[in-house]
């Protein structure tokens, strides 16, 4: 497939909306940067909790090539064992390091299960809405994105992972939810992003099988979104920690754009735009 099958048409309006439609234009493998402002994060938690850190990080991630920063004050917990955070403790983490970061001048998505987190990242110029429960979390979610007119990634997501289940079916069940949801509360579609949560209340082998049939949810006609930097199912094919895991990180995230994907989400962003950059390149060359 060609990187122009991946773009998908989108018609923003003024505002916030318009930032998704932007971004696709550019016919290109789009990168969302992962800035943690957590203690816990699976693999990069505690590093960039400090704002001048956080800050230098997103500099750094925006001079390496990131579409899209993407800010989460909250472990959203794929493996289980993080504390969850309170609605100020969240904001608490925000709010020194949001606005140097939207200053950069690129789109900020912020992740977060939290609809009152959301409204007020996006009231400091946050662009995307990075949902890691679809929607299906906070009840007033929803309806913050359509008030606010700006672009949802909604992620699927489980309590807990059943291998005896067909996971594809499931991911595309959730999706039907949450774009019901969305259709409800007034999410133009056109905003809408999909991402099947590699890792999340998925056993190994169902993320590799949602990154390898991943074109099972190109029929919704939206933007798929892949995030499988340094998950453990890597670690399940080659033994490995989270800071070792880039080879593995960089292979998952080219098959998913094969598979199509348009926007990867990773922690290691000069690596992952060198490797893509050079698969579009002898794509070229066919
Ligand atoms: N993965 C993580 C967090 N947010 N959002 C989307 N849309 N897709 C993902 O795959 C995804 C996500 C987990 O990674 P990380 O942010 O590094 O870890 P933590 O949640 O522990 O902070």
């Amino acid at each position: 497939m060609s990187l122009t099958d991946r773009t998908v048409s989108v018609s923003g309006r003024a505002g916030g909306g318009d930032v998704l439609a932007r971004l696709l234009t550019q016919q290109r493998t789009l990168v969302m940067g992962v800035l943690n402002v957590t203690p816990d994060s699976f693999s990069d938690g505690g590093r960039f909790l400090e704002p001048p850190l956080a800050i230098a990080h997103a500099r750094r991630l925006a001079a390496e090539g990131a579409d899209i920063l993407d800010i989460g004050a909250e472990s959203t917990r794929p493996y289980g064992g993080a504390v969850a955070v309170p609605l100020d403790e969240e904001r608490d983490r925000l709010e020194p390091i949001l606005p140097a970061v939207i200053a950069l001048g690129v789109p900020v998505s912020i992740d977060t299960l939290k609809a009152k987190v959301a409204a007020w990242a996006l009231g400091l110029g946050a662009a995307i809405v990075n949902d890691v429960w679809g929607l299906q979390h906070d009840p007033d979610m929803a309806g913050v994105v359509a008030e606010h007119g700006v672009p949802v990634v909604i992620m699927h997501n489980r309590e807990t992972a059943d291998a005896s289940i067909d996971i594809i079916a499931d991911v595309t069940a959730f999706f039907a939810r949450s774009l019901d949801i969305a259709a409800r509360a007034g999410i133009a579609r056109e905003r809408i992003v999909l991402d099947p949560g590699i890792g999340f209340g998925k056993t190994p082998q169902q993320s590799i099988a949602c990154i390898a049939r991943l074109d099972a949810w190109r029929g919704f006609g939206l933007p798929l979104l892949v995030g499988a930097s340094r998950k453990r199912f890597i670690h399940s094919v080659v033994p490995s920690e989270p800071a070792e895991r880039l080879g593995g990180s960089l292979a998952a995230h080219l098959l998913a754009v094969e598979n199509g994907a348009a926007i990867i989400r990773v922690h290691d962003v000069a690596a992952t735009v060198q490797a893509l950059a050079v698969a579009a390149a002898i794509r070229r060359a066919r």
